[in-house]
């Protein structure tokens, strides 16, 4: 049984070149979702991990679904529908600055209800990863992940959320009520630092950190200039980054992050050793294109924190 379980929505993804989508430039055609990315991350480091969601009857979902398998993440839970298809997003990198435009509006992850839970899948399992995407896809969504919850803490299974705040998809009003809600199940709350100062309308640190430790979590705050902060009950401790050449790619930093801290967590790490395996597994997944295609494997990241060999590909 997986030890981890994660559910969301993963969406096709068509990558535009150099000579921009609007110009009739070509499309490369990928997939991404921060939750299947977290589950391809983690299997990836040799860790049982269940990822499901809804995807289309069309063959976007197929290549989907086929993927995500392919990367030995248990897929058995994930659905099909006929009704509604496959999410998608659009995006590219112009002048250094990367558009994202999403068609997911009613898509077969939106149509997410609390009867397709199977309380036993996710009681099984060590810990629950979720995002805070998933309750801005709809209402029945947003009631699925407080199901999926209240399925998790009832069992003792522990619940790391990262609020990846997407403002396409809800007003900041909207999102900061529900996802400081949700911020208050968490066991491990790992947010990024832009999304704190939007959540807690807030740029001073003390204060965040104050607002932190009143959640029951412990908080891991990513997104720092050169490090990530552990902010526990009695002390805040930065963990540096390990150093980068050349960013490729940012997109998929923080799923990779997740990914390596909750290996971390599974192989009984120390927190900080949590967090430093976490911004490993980000500092590399930036130097590939891709949401996930940089994930490394177990050898790479032994091999690395052995020898501590330069971060470089
Ligand atoms: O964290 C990366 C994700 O944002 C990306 O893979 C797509 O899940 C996604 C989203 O909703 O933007």
């Amino acid at each position: 049984h997986p030890e981890v379980v994660t559910f969301g929505e993963t969406m096709a993804l068509l990558l535009g070149g150099s000579k921009g989508i609007e110009y009739g430039g070509s499309l490369e055609k990928s997939f991404g979702g921060a939750e299947s990315n977290v589950a391809i991350g983690l299997s990836r480091l040799g860790h049982r991990v269940g990822w499901f969601g809804i995807l289309g009857n069309d063959p976007l979902g197929r290549m989907i679904l086929k993927k995500i398998r392919g990367e030995g993440v248990d897929v058995s839970g994930a659905r099909v529908s006929n009704e509604a298809p496959t999410g998608l997003m659009l995006r590219e990198q112009l002048s250094g600055k990367t558009s994202v435009y999403y068609y997911r509006k009613n898509s077969a992850a939106s149509t997410m209800l609390p009867e397709h839970l199977d309380a036993s899948y996710i009681s099984k399992a060590k810990l629950l990863h979720i995002t805070g995407i998933t309750p801005a896809l709809s209402a029945s969504c947003r009631e699925t992940m407080l199901e999926a919850i209240k399925i998790a803490r009832s069992n003792g299974v522990k619940i790391v959320f990262d609020p990846n705040l997407r403002l396409k998809l809800w007003p900041l009003g909207e999102a900061r009520n529900v996802l400081l809600q949700l911020a208050e199940e968490a066991d491990y709350f790992l947010p990024g630092l832009d999304e704190l100062k939007l959540l807690y309308d807030t740029d001073d640190f003390d204060e965040i950190v104050d607002r932190l430790r009143q959640l029951r979590a412990v908080s891991i705050v990513k997104g720092g200039d050169d490090e990530t902060y552990l902010v526990d009950k009695d002390q805040v401790t930065a963990v540096p980054y390990f150093k980068v050449k050349h960013v490729v790619d940012s997109i998929g930093a923080g799923d990779g992050f997740c990914a390596g801290f909750i290996s971390g967590l599974l192989r009984e790490y120390e927190l900080v050793e949590a967090v430093r395996l976490g911004n490993l597994v980000g500092s590399l997944v930036v130097q590939m294109e891709g949401d996930w295609e940089g994930l490394p494997t177990e050898a790479d990241v032994n091999a690395i924190l052995n020898n501590q060999a330069h971060v470089e590909r």
